[in-house]
């Protein structure tokens, strides 16, 4: 064999092969996907009835966040019984009628794991409040400074608390139950107590529920905050300053690759599956030590590009993101995952602005949102769509504080509204429009009919008003429409393995405007070219790209003439993939 040849021909005769990675996800949200009982709310008939449309758009793998029984403090994030289904979205039945409606269509289904923390009503925390054996030690309870309560010190008073630990939703980590006289730990809202890992016990119990959901015939997880399990010893203070105080404490804690190393082995490892771990603040290199080869997981959701509008003011102060910095990062982690281990890719979810928002543009919405469409499905990675993204669904105009319905939204406005400098809403009302997770969660716009036919009732969110224009049934009416472009996407990733496993080389680094590259995985070569803004510039393909015949795969405009891609004029958001002969 040509030795200059051998590596390309080793990478084409074996990318590391698997379903999951050339599978395109979508995730559900129930509450908001389609009500079929009229009471306001999503549920699980619901989405029964919208399995063909799933099929329609052409989706492998689906993603449902928590239906499990729930008092809603989080909206299902804060689960009061693993193995049973909240009635609100259905029965059993319906999740196995669900579960099989998918199967016969060969679309997966994983569901979300959510073991970080448990409601406050989960029969666990009942006990453990009480101190009922062998449930004491389930979460993580300390004392606090007992001689400072004892002087009669609100306990609400962050000096009496364990330590300085701030929640991700705001305010401190710890509440004092009265029941047992102590507070315990909890990273989300009060209502979130979080487990306490170091227990063998806890850990068993979760491995037990995990087999019987992957029993019940599960494709898999989405694992929520799962790099968030294992505390530091002793839980010292954090540094204050931090987005998050306390946050280097429990993020990548010191146990948590034992802990997901056992749960692989105990679990994992016994079942075909995939899994998705949701990590907020981790690196790549961390990422590789989750991920690669060796690691417990298949995918991450990592969170660097959620930050590219980030201030320096703490989660709700935002900025303008630049392009420079958005290749930068997309750069950086899919160079760093080309080796080893897998990116799973997202630009919005039921916690983020929608992506027209955000990345694109609302004045082009269509055009950006084809862009980002392209973007997101020709990187390496599994692309995760997120429900009414294949319609262009848009962040919300919230006209006022009393719109807003989920906690850690409500919880930054209270805080906000007890501070001197801020008199009423309109001074944060920008940032919380921008960033509410309440943007992703308004209900799916199914068509022009009342409540965007999501219900027949009075929707649980109010649906935004663009739905008369935004809808899943004139823009499947419409071939020309952001949907059927979806559709497209979609299938070209299927029928091209370059797309999934080749190789990324960004081209044209500084340019300001435009985002390239190029995919390769042997002979084969797609190339990207997106262009990120209104204006029109110039594409130019760098020197020493060389190639016979060039076959246009696709584009977001018509476009004319003779299709060599050496030099072209951009229009506002287009996008184009070559294939490079
Ligand atoms: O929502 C966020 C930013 O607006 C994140 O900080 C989010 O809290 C973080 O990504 C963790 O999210 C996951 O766990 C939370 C739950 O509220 C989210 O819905 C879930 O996706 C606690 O379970």
């Amino acid at each position: 064999m040509d030795p200059s040849s051998s590596q390309a021909a080793a990478s084409v005769a074996e990318p590391d092969r698997a379903w999951w990675k050339e599978a395109v996800a979508y995730e559900i949200y129930p509450r908001s996907f389609f009500d079929s009982t009229g009471n306001g709310v999503g549920d699980l008939p619901g989405i029964r009835e919208k399995v063909e449309y799933l099929d329609d758009l052409g989706v492998d793998l689906v993603w449902l966040t928590p239906v499990y029984d729930s008092p809603l403090a989080d909206f299902g994030y804060d689960i009061r019984d693993y193995r049973s289904i909240l009635p609100e979205y259905g029965t059993m039945g319906d999740w196995e009628g669900l579960r099989d409606d998918l199967h016969d269509r060969d679309i997966r289904l994983i569901m979300d794991l959510v073991v970080n923390h448990t409601s406050d009503e989960h029969e666990w925390f009942e006990k453990s409040r009480r101190e009922v054996d062998p449930y004491t030690d389930y979460y993580v309870w300390r004392e606090g400074d007992r001689a400072s309560l004892g002087n009669g010190v609100d306990p609400d008073d962050p000096a009496a608390m364990p330590n300085n630990w701030e929640s991700l939703f705001g305010g401190p980590a710890w509440t004092y139950d009265e029941v047992r006289g102590e507070y315990y730990l909890h990273l989300f809202d009060g209502k979130q107590p979080d487990l306490n890992w170091r227990n063998p016990a806890v850990r068993g119990d979760v491995y037990d529920l995990m087999r019987w959901w992957l029993d019940r015939d599960v494709d898999g997880f989405r694992m929520d905050v799962i790099n968030f399990l294992s505390k530091a010893d002793g839980l010292p203070d954090g540094h204050e300053g931090a987005v998050v105080t306390g946050s280097e404490h429990f993020i990548n804690g010191p146990h948590i690759h034992e802990y997901l190393g056992e749960m692989h082995e105990e679990v994992l490892s016994e079942y075909d599956v995939v899994t998705v771990g949701e990590m907020p603040g981790i690196a790549v290199e961390d990422a590789r030590e989750y991920v690669g080869r060796d690691g417990p997981l298949d995918m991450v959701f990592h969170f660097e590009h959620m930050r590219l509008d980030a201030g320096e003011g703490g989660d709700w102060d935002f900025r303008d993101w630049d392009l420079a910095e958005l290749k930068e990062t997309f750069t950086r982690w899919q160079r760093g995952l080309a080796e080893d281990g897998w990116n799973a890719l997202y630009l919005n979810n039921h916690d983020q602005p929608r992506m027209v928002s955000r990345f694109g543009d609302e004045d082009y919405r269509v055009r950006s949102a084809t862009m980002l469409a392209t973007f997101l499905h020709t990187l390496r990675g599994t692309p995760f769509v997120y429900q009414g993204e294949e319609i262009g669904m848009t962040n919300v105009p919230f006209e006022s504080v009393g719109k807003f319905i989920d906690v850690e939204t409500l919880r930054y406005v209270e805080r906000m509204l007890e501070r001197d400098d801020v008199e009423n809403f309109a001074d944060i009302g920008e940032a919380v429009r921008y960033g509410s997770r309440d943007n992703a969660r308004t209900p799916m716009q199914w068509s022009p009919a009342d409540n965007a036919g999501f219900t027949t009732g009075e929707p649980w969110l109010a649906v935004n008003p663009n739905y008369p224009e935004v809808n899943v049934a004139e823009a499947r009416a419409d071939p020309d429409s952001l949907w059927h472009y979806y559709r497209r996407v979609i299938d070209l990733r299927h029928d091209n393995d370059v797309l999934v496993y080749g190789d990324y080389d960004l081209l044209l680094p500084d340019d300001p405007e435009l985002y390239a590259y190029l995919r390769t995985l042997g002979e084969e070569r797609a190339l990207v070219v997106l262009n990120f803004t209104d204006g029109e510039p110039a594409f130019e393909l760098p020197d020493g790209i060389e190639y016979d015949a060039a076959d246009l795969l696709l584009a977001n405009y018509e476009v004319e003439g003779p299709t060599r891609p050496d030099r072209f004029d951009l229009r506002p958001y287009e996008a184009r993939v070559y294939a490079l002969e």
